[in-house]
């Protein structure tokens, strides 16, 4: 067994070892390879990084991308220096705040979770988790699209009952909805996407597991009950032999469907998490280029980035569909021509998605291209929706059952939502992602009943009124809940010390 003595000599450059979770290992040679770069590494030379690396990373990351003869084995704990973890003022607020949460019973919007969500967070996750591209247009219009779609609500039916359980990709959903993918899901709470696989579990709602989610997948995997069913989505790596092992691991694993991002051959600008990023470092040390060719003026996102494949192009379907059986979805379709031309290759449909406004700002809506992805597809194909054998998928700016609603009146077969699921359980443990789904079962169940609908397939097109849906300016009441937690921009600032 390795002293901690000895590990601290090894914090150059020359030779790096660092301790995660007990265990020593030497990434002298990992330094310039790793994604976040090598300077993050070098802070924690000779130390304990397990702190830093928890949130970000799963807890396999570091077994499997170093080779065997650098895992050099367990370190004596009691001779392990503590690595200090100082706690800031600003952090202690944050703290008081948290015990400041309303009760959970007090919480009766998704748009509620947000805003105490924005005040309990460390800032680095809030803006990681909040951020979108450039001016946070597309994020807004996420929203706000579904404020151009009215309904038209039948009356005298029969509501007794209503029944909004339905169907994606063939297995059942309490509702139609699933947990879409978002990443590093432990800088909002330690237990991270754990979170959503618990809850998801116990509302039968499916979710979505992230490439760059903070658990491992088999951790994810492991916490499911007998028959939850799991998609996955897919970054697709450089090396597709990497790629390849994900996702033949996951069809041995049981996942039921692939979801392969097609929005970010390179990740958008946000510069809500880039500033965090300037304002959490030595300014000094942060505007130096690093040697590695990594930019870590970028925030949290950017730097893990450079594994994903930007040459990723349509040529490529073929091999997928020759390394798996898994039904393959193309997420991040944002016109009704890519959309046809994913039918046309044989995918199992495609989401309508512009990556939460976080990838090219200014990309409409998902609910707007889903609407012109019925007519075409119609029209073309002479397909009609929901349709069984070609899905159509939309995520972005839902907040309450209405939204989701009227996706499906407009021929979707489920919505994904992200951020209101992390704001829950940042805000309050799995618990907060419970009543999240509480929230959107009981907001279907009064709003199926006021439009005439007793079950989904009762939802039709003629109970929307989408006629200015691509009118992307036109007066809409502007909804207050929604707006206060969108926050406004900054410009740059100067320097304060
Ligand atoms: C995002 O932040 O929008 C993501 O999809 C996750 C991510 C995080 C870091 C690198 C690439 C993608």
């Amino acid at each position: 067994m390795l002293s901690g003595k000895e590990v601290a000599q090894h914090n150059t450059r020359e030779s790096c070892w660092i301790i995660v979770h007990g265990k020593v290992y030497d990434v002298t040679e990992f330094l310039d390879d790793h994604p976040g770069g090598s300077r993050i590494i070098l802070k924690y030379a000779g130390k304990d990084a397990t702190q830093e690396y928890d949130p970000i990373h799963p807890p396999d990351a570091i077994t499997s991308n170093l080779p065997i003869e650098k895992h050099l084995g367990p370190v004596e704990p009691d001779t392990v220096e503590k690595v200090e973890v100082q706690i800031t003022d600003e952090e202690k607020l944050r703290l008081e705040r948290m015990e400041k949460r309303p009760l959970l019973s007090e919480i009766l919007n998704l748009h509620d979770f947000e805003s105490i969500a924005k005040l309990v967070m460390p800032d680095k996750a809030w803006a990681y988790y909040s951020s979108a591209a450039d001016d946070e247009i597309t994020i807004r219009e996420n929203h706000a699209a579904y404020h151009r779609i009215w309904f038209r609500p039948r009356i005298l039916r029969d509501v007794t009952k209503v029944d909004f359980s339905s169907t994606i990709l063939g297995h059942k959903t309490s509702m139609p909805i699933y947990i879409t993918a978002t990443a590093l899901g432990k800088l909002g709470h330690p237990d991270g996407e754990l979170n959503l696989t618990r809850a998801a579990a116990k509302h039968g709602v499916i979710q979505m597991i992230p490439t760059l989610a903070s658990c491992s997948f088999d951790e994810l995997v492991d916490a499911a009950q007998p028959g939850q069913v799991q998609f996955l989505q897919l970054y697709v790596n450089k090396d597709r032999e990497i790629t390849k092992r994900i996702v033949q691991h996951a069809e041995s694993r049981g996942i039921k469907g692939l979801f392969i991002t097609v929005d970010a051959p390179q990740l958008g600008r946000r510069e809500k998490d880039m500033r965090q990023k300037f304002e959490a470092e030595d300014p000094a040390e942060v505007s130096k280029s690093g040697s590695d060719g990594v930019d870590r003026t970028q925030g949290a996102a950017r730097a893990i980035s450079s594994f994903i494949d930007p040459g990723l192009n349509w040529g490529d379907l073929k091999w997928f569909k020759s390394i798996t059986k898994m039904p393959l979805i193309l997420k991040g379709v944002q016109c009704w021509e890519d959309a046809l031309e994913a039918y046309d290759q044989g995918m199992a449909g495609v989401v309508l998605s512009n990556h939460g406004g976080r990838q090219l700002d200014f990309a409409r809506s998902g609910v707007e291209v889903l609407a012109e992805c019925v007519t075409h597809l119609k029209e073309k194909r002479g397909l009609k929706f929901p349709n069984e054998k070609f899905q159509l998928f939309v995520d972005g700016g839902v907040r309450r059952a209405t939204d989701v609603i009227k996706a499906i009146a407009l021929g979707a077969t489920a919505v994904g939502i992200g951020r209101p699921f992390l704001y829950s359980y940042s805000a309050y443990g799995q618990e907060g992602v419970d009543q999240a789904l509480q929230i959107l079962r009981d907001e279907f169940e009064m709003n199926m009943r006021l439009l005439g609908a007793p079950t989904i397939k009762d939802v039709v097109p003629e109970m929307v009124d989408a006629s200015n849906l691509n009118s992307h300016i036109v007066a809409v009441p502007s909804d207050s809940l929604f707006n206060t937690n969108y926050e406004v921009m900054q410009h740059a600032m100067l320097k304060t010390k």
